[in-house]
């Protein structure tokens, strides 16, 4: 590899932990500071995959649940070499859920291990950095209601979180929590002082494959 390669960094966290208010935010900033970054988000549901994904998740078709679980492993399979491509390319990439909520949405339905879960998404491009933006249910239910798709229910998201908590004790994995209950700009300055070091830690080591 010639040059410096960009980084890989995913934001998770529960629905209104404000995932896509940082991303934007982080794209913007890296941008402005002179480097070259790119968003995406999981599910991509603009692809054939992502499309089937997006019909289930407004519930209009139903799919089995290892099915479901598979699609949208093979959702982050189709970008792979796309996300490589970029990182090898310079450009940092800002990512709106990974596998983590592959893992932890799955496993919170009753009959999935973890191990199972994380199978299909061995191999993947390895994040350099993942942010967790931590909220409790009560701060999140004041940032308005849930919407009516699938998974949006109190019960089940605190199953997710205790399913996202078991995968951060994985310190095969670059985890920082982020206290999410902050202001906008507050959380933001954090989340770019964590990326910035990220950014600079990969640059010269090659992409690696999550956990293995
Ligand atoms: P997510 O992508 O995690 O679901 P969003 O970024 O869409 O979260 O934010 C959910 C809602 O909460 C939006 O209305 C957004 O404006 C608001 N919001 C985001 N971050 C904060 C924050 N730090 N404090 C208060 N409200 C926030
Ligand atoms: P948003 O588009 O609002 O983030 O909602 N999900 C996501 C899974 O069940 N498995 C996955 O692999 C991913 C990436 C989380 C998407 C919903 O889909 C869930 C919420």
């Amino acid at each position: 590899m010639t040059g410096r390669r960009g980084a890989l960094i995913i934001l998770e966290g529960v629905d209104r932990a404000g995932k896509t208010t940082q991303c934007t935010k982080l794209v913007q900033a890296l941008r402005a500071r002179g480097r070259a970054a790119e968003m995406m988000r999981f599910p991509d549901r603009t692809t054939k995959i992502g499309q089937m994904i997006s019909l289930y998740l407004e519930k209009k078709i139903n799919l089995e649940d290892h099915t479901v679980h598979l699609l949208f492993s093979a959702n982050r399979w189709e970008l792979a070499p796309l996300i490589k491509k970029k990182l090898e390319q310079g450009v940092s990439l800002v990512v709106d859920r990974y596998a983590f909520s592959g893992v932890a949405f799955t496993s919170a339905k009753p009959g999935f291990g973890l191990e199972w879960c994380k199978n299909p998404d061995v191999g993947l491009p390895k994040p350099d950095l993942v942010l967790f933006l931590q909220l409790s249910p009560a701060e999140a239910a004041r940032r308005g209601k849930f919407g009516d798709e699938r998974y949006e229910r109190t019960d089940f998201q605190k199953t997710v979180l205790q399913r996202f908590e078991q995968l951060m004790k994985d310190p095969s994995v670059n985890w920082q929590v982020i206290d999410a209950a902050r202001s906008i700009d507050e959380l933001h300055q954090e989340i770019l002082r964590h990326s910035e070091a990220a950014i600079e830690q990969a640059a010269n080591q090659p992409v690696a494959e999550l956990w293995n």
